[in-house]
């Protein structure tokens, strides 16, 4: 009978834990955010997205080569996840690693030229962001500004070493999994959180 329990347990578990991503260390209810303030120079608060699937990414709007993949993949996950109708059900949010150049408007700059109309930018003293990046495992190294020789001409980039991750947080504020690579796997995440907007 106690085996019984015991495989009958298992299954149990690894049925409800069959996600993509890595699930090390979760759920585990996803840190408060304080502090910092979104692109519309609103403040945040993830309470008020509660009951949507989040979504979550920390980069900077000047990263060269890291974000512009990273946010590629999050725009083809978002567009599938509209495509099934599950729009309004889940929101991407990224958060600034660069306060210094990320502002409210270049923020609000970015989103638009960018098209990321319906995500959230954040950004916020380095004070309040640099405890959002220990709360969430993000490790950032302001490296300044580098010069590089284009041909002839020597421009200056903005270079910041950082995570490049998805933390996956569902409606009811857990963070259940995170996927660590810039290369994000689409599919297995738009299966994840339709399976997340859809649980009871
Ligand atoms: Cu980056």
């Amino acid at each position: 009978m106690k085996r019984f329990i015991l495989i009958f347990t298992l299954i149990f578990v690894s049925f409800s834990f069959a996600l993509h991503g890595s699930t090390k260390g979760f759920p585990k209810k996803a840190p408060d955010i304080k502090g910092l303030v979104t692109d519309e120079g609103k403040p945040f608060s993830l309470k008020e997205l509660r009951g949507k699937v989040i979504i979550m990414t920390y980069g900077y709007t000047h990263c060269p080569h890291v974000c512009p993949t990273i946010t590629a993949f999050l725009k083809q996950v978002e567009s599938k996840l509209k495509r099934k109708g599950l729009e309004g059900k889940f929101k991407i949010v990224f958060i600034t690693v660069d306060p210094e150049m990320d502002t409210v408007e270049r923020l609000e700059e970015y989103k638009r030229e960018k098209g990321f109309n319906d995500w959230v930018f954040l950004t916020g003293d380095k004070k309040a962001l640099k405890k959002v990046w220990r709360d969430y495992d993000v490790f950032v190294q302001d490296k300044g500004f580098m010069e590089m020789k284009h041909g002839k001409m020597v421009m200056k980039h903005r270079m910041i070493n950082h995570t490049a991750k998805a933390t996956v947080i569902d409606k009811k504020g857990y963070i259940v999994e995170e996927f660590k690579t810039m290369y994000l796997p689409v599919k297995d995440i738009v299966e994840d959180v339709e399976r997340l907007i859809k649980e009871q």
